[in-house]
């Protein structure tokens, strides 16, 4: 049995993680630590709550003294990293958090793991460390570090300073880089649920700049599938990118939704652009999928009409957040509205 420490698992990545593998293995005893910011949502792991190998703890990454504690009192020897501030334009509205979560948490992590001598830590990362692509080529794990936003740089400067602890002490750190999510439990600022649920709402649908910005999308299970490969599998030192193979236009996937849900195109409305906005992103996977033999099983057209299908069938779970407070701060300072 193996203790694992798994932070952030209230959020989409985090919840989809735990409800997954506490399906697949039980060989894994989770604590999940979370401190349960406007993106952490406990009902995400109602399915997950009352399971033999799971506990929950409420609680910041930041935090050294709780930290310590939780890896000593359940002998922590393994750490997968979720926790973190993750949505663009809250960073460009406001950057000091995105520092203090996911560098400054992540050095707290790292220096526990590094005292208590853990054998795997992981370093959930992203594609947008890499920066943005031109019209051709891909992200490959050599690709220099180029981060073009507050959120980017904060992962790019978490990215160095796990490899760090590997180069100098010796810690058997491992990273992955995946591309662009979606599916079930994600916060409804992320280009994908909100275009859904706007549209359910007969609301307008913001498009930034021209809709021509290319994202590379994976089904959050196949992400998944792959953190818990590299996991198990990966070669300590090492970064592996994850993605399928999936780039879009976001106007695109706008188009798309509406067909699904039968609405008209009348919602979309343009908007002034996100301030730096990257244009394109696109992963090679090739290292992971030959070294470790992964690859994904869904097809976007299957999993983003099961995402559909599961923001309609769970109403309650995305209303109880936008008649929240959560949304009306971003709309207003960046949307004018
Ligand atoms: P999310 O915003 O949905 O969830 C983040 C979770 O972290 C929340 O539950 C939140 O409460 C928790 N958290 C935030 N600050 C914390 C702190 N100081 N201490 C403890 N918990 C804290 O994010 P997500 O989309 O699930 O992303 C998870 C990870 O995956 C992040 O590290 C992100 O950078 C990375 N990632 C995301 C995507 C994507 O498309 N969403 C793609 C690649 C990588
Ligand atoms: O209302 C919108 N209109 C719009 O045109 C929103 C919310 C987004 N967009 C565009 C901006 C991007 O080009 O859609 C694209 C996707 O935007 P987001 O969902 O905000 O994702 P992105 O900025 O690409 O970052 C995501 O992928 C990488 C996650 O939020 C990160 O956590 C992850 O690291």
């Amino acid at each position: 049995m193996k203790n694992i420490l798994v932070t952030g698992g209230a959020g989409f990545i985090g919840s989809n993680f735990i409800n997954h593998i506490l399906k697949e293995r039980d060989d894994y005893f989770i604590i999940n630590l979370d401190k349960l910011t406007y993106a952490g949502n406990l009902e995400n792991l109602v399915e997950s709550e009352n399971h033999k190998n799971y506990r929950f703890i409420k609680g910041d990454i930041c935090n050294a003294e709780l930290v310590s504690y939780l890896f000593e009192k359940y002998k922590i020897k393994h750490v997968i990293n979720f926790a973190a501030e993750s949505h663009v334009d809250r960073s460009i509205l406001g950057s000091s958090i995105f520092y203090q979560t996911n560098v400054i948490g992540t050095n707290v992590l790292l220096e526990t793991a590094r005292r208590k001598e853990v054998e795997k830590f992981l370093q959930v990362s992203t594609d947008e460390v890499y920066g943005s692509l031109g019209a051709e080529g891909l992200f490959t794990e050599s690709t220099s570090l180029s981060p073009n936003s507050p959120y980017s740089s904060s992962k790019a400067g978490a990215d160095m300073m796990a490899l760090a602890f590997y180069h100098t002490y010796g810690m058997p750190v491992v990273l992955t880089r995946c591309s662009n999510n979606y599916g079930p439990f994600q916060f409804p600022e992320k280009l994908i649920p909100l275009m859904i649920i706007n549209s359910l709402n007969d609301k307008k649908l913001p498009v930034y700049g021209d809709g021509m910005n290319v994202r590379d999308w994976i089904y959050v299970i196949d992400h998944n599938r792959a953190i818990d490969l590299v996991f198990e599998k990966g070669r300590t030192g090492e970064v592996y990118n994850i993605g399928a193979s999936n780039e879009m236009p976001n106007i695109k996937i706008i188009q798309l939704i509406l067909q699904h849900l039968k609405k008209s195109d009348s919602l979309i409305e343009y908007v002034k652009d996100r301030l730096g906005h990257d244009r394109r992103y696109a992963i090679d996977s090739t290292k992971i999928q030959t070294e470790l033999g992964w690859k994904p099983k869904f097809t976007f057209e299957e999993a983003i009409q099961f995402t559909i299908d599961w923001y309609l069938q769970n109403e309650q779970w995305w209303k109880r957040i936008i008649s929240g407070d959560y949304l009306k701060y971003y709309e207003q300072q960046y949307l004018g509205r």
